[in-house]
């Protein structure tokens, strides 16, 4: 890492690999240490920059990353220094600033690390990385600079995004051939069935769901609905938030990792949350996937199966614009039959009436298809972690 120095201009080419610091203030739930522990993975495994991240919420990043120590002030993971961010001061046990500054969802920089990016010889390159939005007037405001009212510094605004002209979603190089892998693996999956479930993969007549979502009133209606199908249902639900609704339906004290319960054509079982790379696999063994937030939204694209998307609710309905900016590029070639039926399923889902499960599931092969054509578009847009480091690139000549 670089360390503090004098003042002076714009950011130049760092002589060893590009040192990238990563600050992350976990709001709620998982999203936001989930991107950017990704995208710090990504960074130093793909890019070979040399990546620290500042998080303040230790617990709930060792969810995602089980090696962690919470208790540790400052560790190394997978080659990438973690330090407990202790907000809003703390910076790090020195003030080393790197090339570059990734500032996640406009979390706040302690005062003092701004002081130290001004006093660097080389400014360093500030990112701030945004939501995910796929909204239009993303493209306009993606990479647009904005000054520092006090120091001589810019900070670039990076919006993820799922048009052209956005900074695109993070998707690692590998991902498609590891998916691809354990889809041509019956022995990878029966595996994965075992031990996820302690069962043997069911049926091939099963319409195998995963359901990763919220609190949400429409689920109950859902569960009678897959209880009543034609067809065998067979829900994988990770522990969590909705886990409370599955114990009501089943009339189980709990629904917790390990459980599992049968009504009528529904068969349930409670899955452990997973360290994050293990998650990509539930949606793998899944014919649709019931996602929220952002990163799990992001996976279940490049899944390349149909889904339904639970969005972060926010004040004033904001999200919902959000929703249906997502649909519109999601189901912009279906037919328009099958495009009605998923946006009414997704609205349900989302507090805007009831689900209909034999409407969706009724559209299921054009749904299939589109997912895997939508996985070949949203490819076109590019990494972001590829596209943030060939911005940088440009940047720190
Ligand atoms: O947890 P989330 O609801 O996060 C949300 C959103 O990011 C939202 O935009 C943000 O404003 C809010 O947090 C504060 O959903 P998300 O984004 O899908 O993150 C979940 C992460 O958990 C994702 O990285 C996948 C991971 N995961 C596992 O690692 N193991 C598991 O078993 C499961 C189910 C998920």
């Amino acid at each position: 890492m670089s360390a503090v120095a004098p003042v002076s201009g714009s950011p130049a080419a760092p002589a060893g690999p590009i040192a990238c610091d990563i600050f992350c203030a976990v709001i709620d739930n998982f999203g936001d240490i989930g991107v950017c522990w990704r995208l710090a993975r990504q960074l130093a495994g793909e890019h070979g920059w040399q990546v620290r991240v500042f998080v303040d919420d230790l617990h709930v990043f060792q969810r995602l990353c089980p090696s962690l120590a919470p208790e540790r002030a400052r560790q190394t993971v997978e080659g990438i220094v973690i330090e407990h961010w202790h907000e809003p001061s703390h910076a790090g046990d020195t003030l080393e600033v790197a090339d570059v500054v990734i500032e996640a969802f406009a979390c706040e920089l302690p005062p003092i690390y701004i002081a130290a990016m001004a006093e660097r010889a080389r400014a360093p390159l500030w990112f701030n990385l945004e939501y995910l939005s796929a909204e239009d007037w993303v493209a306009d405001f993606h990479l647009r600079p904005s000054p520092h009212p006090r120091y001589a510094l810019n900070k670039t605004f990076f919006f993820p995004g799922l048009g052209p002209g956005t900074g695109g979603v993070l998707k690692e190089r590998d991902l498609d051939a590891a998916r691809a892998a354990f889809e041509g693996s019956p022995a990878a999956r029966a595996d994965w069935w075992r031990s996820a479930t302690g069962h043997a993969p069911p049926p091939a007549d099963a319409t195998v769901v995963s359901l990763f979502a919220y609190e949400n009133p429409a689920v109950d209606s859902l569960l009678e609905q897959w209880r009543d199908s034609a067809s065998p249902v067979v829900l994988l639900v990770p522990e969590g938030r909705i886990s409370g609704a599955l114990a009501r339906f089943f009339e189980l004290p709990s629904f917790a990792a390990g459980s599992h319960a049968t009504r009528g054509n529904l068969s349930a079982h409670a899955l452990a949350f997973t360290e994050q790379p293990g998650y990509d696999a539930l949606l793998w063994v899944s014919d649709l996937n019931f996602v929220r937030g952002e990163d799990s939204f992001v996976r279940a694209q490049w899944a390349a199966k149909p889904f339904v998307w639970h969005i972060y609710p926010q004040a004033d309905n904001a999200h919902l614009p959000k929703l249906d900016a997502a649909l519109a590029h999601y189901t912009r070639t279906l037919p328009a039959n099958a495009r009605a039926a998923l946006e009414r399923f997704w609205h349900a889902w989302n507090d805007a009436g009831q689900p209909d499960w034999a409407d969706l599931h009724r559209h299921y092969p054009a749904l299939k298809r589109r997912a895997a054509a939508w996985a070949l578009e949203l490819a076109q847009v590019g990494d972001l972690a590829g596209n943030l480091t060939s911005f940088a690139k440009t940047q720190l000549k």
